[in-house]
C-alpha cells in the first residue's frame, strides 16, 4: 500500500491545478529553512529551491535532501560539532537515521546498512560531485572518518590492534595524497589535481579491514608551471605543522626514514631543475648554453637526482637520433626544445613518484582478498572546469564529469521514470538534459574528438592545430554540442557540456596527448644512484612510449578513457548514492550565499528535475513520513472498529472517518484524483497527500485487502 508510485496521478493533477494552494506554501517564507527535503517545496522551480537553500544556509543548516540526492552547501568555515564522534554515534545508532536532520552521515549510514543487505550484501558507491572548491574532498574525508569510526567501533575483539592500525592507515593515506596531489588554485586553496576512487573493504562482520585507491590523471604539468597566482603541489611549500603531519602519515604507512630521504632528495632535485635557464649558444651548431647561475643549479640537481651532471646536461640539450642499427647521430636541440625537455623531465619524475606513492599506499592498506567480501566506494574527482584557456586537461576533466552525470541520469532520472511507466502509471516524463550527444562528440568512434585526436597523433605528422580544427569541423559539425567562435584567432572548438559551454584551444593539444618522453631522459634516470628514482624507471621501455613506432603510442586520452570505463563498470555494479556539493560563492567567503552562482550549479546538475522525479516516487524512500504514517494508522484503527461489512460501507465511511484524523495531523491532506488508477493491480480512488511529498491513493476494496 505504500508503493511510491501510488500518488503519481494525483501529483500530476496537483501540479496542474493547485497553484493557489502552492502559493500559500511559499508565502510562509519564515519557515523555508525548515524544509529538510526539497521535494516538499512547492512548486519545485529553480527559484523556490534556491530560496529554500538560501534560507537554510542563513540558518546555518548546510545539508538538505533533494529526493534521492543530498545537497551539501559549503560553509567555508569550521562548523563546531557537526562531525564530532557523538554526532557519528547518533546517526549510526538511530533506528531510522533518515528521520534525523539531513547530514552526510545519513548517506554514509544508508550505504553502510545497504552493504549488509537484507538478502545478500551489495557493494555501494558514494559519488560526490560539484565544482572546484565545492567541498568534495572535504566530504570524502568526512565519509572516510565515519567508516573508520563506525566500522571499527564494534570490534572490541582480539583483532582490535590490527583494526585500529588499519583504520589509521586508511585515513593516513589522505594527507600524503593531498600533499603530493593537491595545490592552491584560484578556485580552491586545497584543490585536488587528480581524481580518486577509494574502496573501503569490509569483512563479513562489516568491519573495515582495508582499502584500495585508484587515482586518475594527475595534473603533472603543474610541476613545471602554474597559472598566475596559483601554486605548485603542496609538498613543495608545506610549513612545519603540515609537513610533520605528512611525514607522520608516511611513517604509519611504512615509508621509513630512508625512503623519505630518497623522496625528498628527488623533490629537491626537481626544485633545482626548475631554476635552470638555457640561452642560445654563440655558435648555432653547438648545444644551447646555460645562464651563469644555472650551472650551479644543474650541478645541484644532478647531485640530488644522483645522475652524472654531464649526462644530465647533454640529454637536456642534445637529441640522439638512431636509424636502425646505424650508430647514433647527435643534434643540438633548439632553445625552446631545451626548456621542453627540462619540463618533461620534471613532469615524468613527479608523475612516476606519485604513482609509486599510490602503489605503496595500496600495498600498505589493501586487505588480503580472502579477508574482505564487500566494499563501499568513495568517488572524489575534480569538478567541472572552465578557464580562460582550456586544453587537454580540462577536456579530460570535463569528460569525466559528463560520464558521471550520464551515470546519474541513466541510473536515476531515466530508470526511475521507466519504472513508473512499466507500473502502468499515468506519468508525463520530466524532461532532463540527456548528455549522450556531448559524450558522442567526445568519445564517439571513429569520429569523436578523442578518436580524431588519436588518429592525428598516430599519423605522427607535424602537428598543425589549424589542420586539426578543419578536420574537426568536417567530421563533427553535425553534432549539436560542438560549435566555433568565428572571430577567435586561436584554433579552438567549443563544447556545450551539461554544465556549460567550454572553449578548448587546439594549440598544444596533440603534443599533450602524445606526451612524449625523450628516450635519453629515461636512459639517464635508469642510471640514477638514488635507489628510488632508479626503481621508478627500471622497468620502463625508453623507446616504446615515445612518438616513434606508429601503433605503440598509448595516448593520454586513450589511457584516461580506459580507466574511466573501468570506473563506470564498477559504479554500475554498485548501488550509488549521490551527493551534490554546492559552492555558495566563488570567493570562498564564509556564510556568503550568491544566488546567481548557486543557481548555475543547481541547473548544471539538474537538481530541479531530480526533485520533480523524486517527489513523485519518493514517499517510502523519503524521510519525514511520521505524520503520514500516524494518519494511516489512526485510519486503520478507526475503520477496523467501525465493523464495516463490505467495500461500499467502507467507501462511504472513509471521508467521515478521515476528517477528524486529518484535522489532528495538519500536514496531511485529503484530495481527490480524477480517475482511479491501477497500481500493482489495485484500483485506487482516494488520495491522501502529505505536503505533498507523500501521497497514497486507495479504494475501499484496496483498503480492505490491505487490512486483511
Ligand atoms: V576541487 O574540485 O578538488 O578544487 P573540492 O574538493 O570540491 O574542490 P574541497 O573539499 O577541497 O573542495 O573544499 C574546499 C574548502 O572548503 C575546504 O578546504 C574547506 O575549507 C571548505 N569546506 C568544504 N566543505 C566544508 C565543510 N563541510 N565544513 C567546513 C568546508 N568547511
Ligand atoms: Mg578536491
Amino acid at each position: 500500500w505504500s508503493s511510491p508510485l501510488s500518488g503519481l496521478a494525483h501529483r500530476k493533477s496537483l501540479n496542474d491545478s493547485l497553484e493557489g494552494e502552492v502559493k500559500a506554501f511559499l508565502l510562509d517564507e519564515g519557515q523555508l529553512h525548515t524544509y529538510d527535503d526539497l521535494t516538499k517545496v512547492n512548486p519545485v522551480t529553480p527559484t523556490t529551491v534556491l530560496k529554500c537553500l538560501q534560507a537554510r544556509y542563513r540558518a546555518k543548516v548546510f545539508y538538505t535532501h533533494a529526493g534521492c540526492t543530498l545537497v551539501a552547501l559549503n560553509p567555508f568555515q569550521p562548523v563546531p560539532d557537526l562531525y564530532s564522534l557523538d554526532v557519528m554515534k547518533e546517526y549510526h545508532c538511530a533506528p531510522q537515521p533518515q528521520e534525523s536532520k539531513p547530514h552526510i552521515f545519513i548517506v554514509a549510514e544508508e550505504a553502510y546498512r545497504n552493504v549488509q543487505g537484507q538478502v545478500e550484501p551489495v557493494n555501494q558507491s558514494l559519488v560526490v560531485s560539484g565544482e572546484s572548491g565545492a567541498g568534495k574532498t572535504w566530504t570524502s574525508r568526512c565519509l572516510m572518518k565515519y567508516y573508520a569510526t563506525v566500522a571499527a567501533s564494534s570490534s572490541l575483539m582480539k583483532s582490535q590492534d590490527t583494526v585500529e592500525r588499519i583504520e589509521k592507515r586508511v585515513l593516513d593515506s589522505n594527507p600524503i595524497m593531498e600533499a603530493f596531489g593537491n595545490a592552491c588554485t584560484l578556485r580552491n586553496s586545497n584543490s585536488s589535481r587528480f581524481g580518486k576512487y577509494i574502496q573501503l573493504q569490509l569483512n563479513r562482520s562489516q568491519l573495515l579491514v582495508g582499502a584500495s585507491v585508484q587515482t586518475y590523471l594527475l595534473e603533472k604539468t603543474r610541476v613545471a608551471g602554474q597559472p598566475v597566482n596559483e601554486r605548485n603541489f603542496h609538498i613543495f611549500y608545506q610549513a612545519k605543522d603540515c609537513f610533520d603531519e605528512t611525514v607522520e602519515a608516511m611513517v604509519h604507512l611504512g615509508i621509513n626514514a630512508e625512503k623519505q630521504g630518497h623522496i625528498f632528495r628527488i623533490l629537491a632535485g626537481l626544485l633545482q631543475l626548475g631554476n635552470v635557464i638555457f640561452c642560445s649558444a654563440m655558435d648555432e651548431s653547438q648545444p644551447c648554453d646555460l645562464e651563469e647561475k644555472s650551472k650551479d643549479f644543474m650541478h645541484r640537481c644532478a647531485s640530488l637526482l644522483c645522475v652524472p651532471v654531464e649526462e644530465l646536461q647533454t640529454c637536456l640539450r642534445v637529441r640522439t637520433l638512431r636509424a636502425g642499427k646505424q650508430s647514433a647521430l647527435f643534434k643540438p636541440c633548439s632553445l625552446a626544445d631545451c626548456s621542453v625537455r627540462r619540463d618533461c623531465l620534471a613532469k615524468v619524475i613527479y608523475a612516476q613518484l606519485f604513482e609509486w606513492l599510490v602503489t605503496f599506499i595500496n600495498d600498505s592498506i589493501c586487505a588480503d582478498n580472502s579477508t574482505w567480501c564487500n566494499f563501499i566506494g568513495l568517488l572524489d574527482v575534480y569538478g567541472f572546469e572552465c578557464f580562460q584557456f582550456n586544453n587537454l586537461e580540462q577536456l579530460c576533466i570535463n569528460y569525466a564529469n559528463e560520464k558521471l552525470q550520464q551515470h546519474f541520469v541513466a541510473h536515476y532520472l531515466k530508470a526511475q521514470q521507466e519504472e513508473y511507466v512499466s507500473e502502468g502509471l499515468e506519468w508525463s516524463f520530466v524532461k532532463y538534459q540527456d548528455n549522450q550527444g556531448c559524450l558522442d562528440l567526445i568519445e564517439g568512434i571513429p569520429t569523436g574528438v578523442f578518436s580524431l585526436l588519436n588518429e592525428e597523433c598516430l599519423l605522427n605528422r607535424a602537428s598543425d592545430a589549424k589542420q586539426f580544427r578543419v578536420r574537426l569541423e568536417k567530421e563533427l559539425s553535425d553534432n549539436g554540442s560542438m560549435s566555433w567562435d568565428k572571430f577567435s584567432k586561436q584554433p579552438h572548438f567549443t563544447v556545450a557540456h551539461y554544465a556549460g559551454k567550454v572553449s578548448y584551444q587546439i594549440e598544444g593539444m596533440m603534443e599533450k596527448n602524445k606526451d612524449p618522453v625523450p628516450p635519453e631522459l629515461i636512459h639517464l634516470l635508469q642510471k640514477s644512484e638514488n635507489p628510488l628514482l632508479h626503481q621508478l624507471f627500471a622497468d620502463r621501455d625508453p623507446v616504446g612510449q615515445g612518438t616513434r613506432g606508429l601503433r605503440q603510442v598509448v595516448t593520454v586520452v586513450s589511457k584516461f578513457k580506459n580507466s574511466l570505463e573501468n570506473l563506470m563498470k564498477i559504479l554500475h555494479s554498485t548501488t550509488p548514492h549521490y551527493t551534490r556539493c554546492i559552492k555558495p560563492n566563488t570567493d570562498c567567503r564564509p556564510l556568503t550565499f550568491k544566488k546567481e552562482e548557486v543557481i548555475m550549479q543547481l541547473e548544471a546538475c539538474g537538481i530541479v528535475e531530480t526533485i520533480h522525479i523524486s517527489a513523485a516516487g519518493f514517499p517510502i524512500r523519503s524521510c519525514d513520513c511520521t505524520d503520514f504514517v500516524l494518519v494511516l494508522q489512526a485510519l486503520m484503527d478507526s475503520l477496523a472498529e467501525a465493523e464495516l461489512d463490505d467495500a461500499e460501507d467502507l467507501q462511504e465511511a472513509m471521508p467521515t472517518e478521515l476528517d477528524p484524523i486529518l484535522r489532528a495531523r495538519g500536514s496531511v491532506q485529503l484530495s481527490s484524483i480524477q480517475e482511479p488508477v491501477m497500481v500493482r493491480g489495485w484500483p485506487m480512488g482516494l488520495a491522501l497527500a502529505s505536503a505533498p511529498t507523500i501521497t497514497v491513493s486507495m479504494t475501499a476494496t484496496g483498503f480492505q485487502k490491505m487490512m486483511s
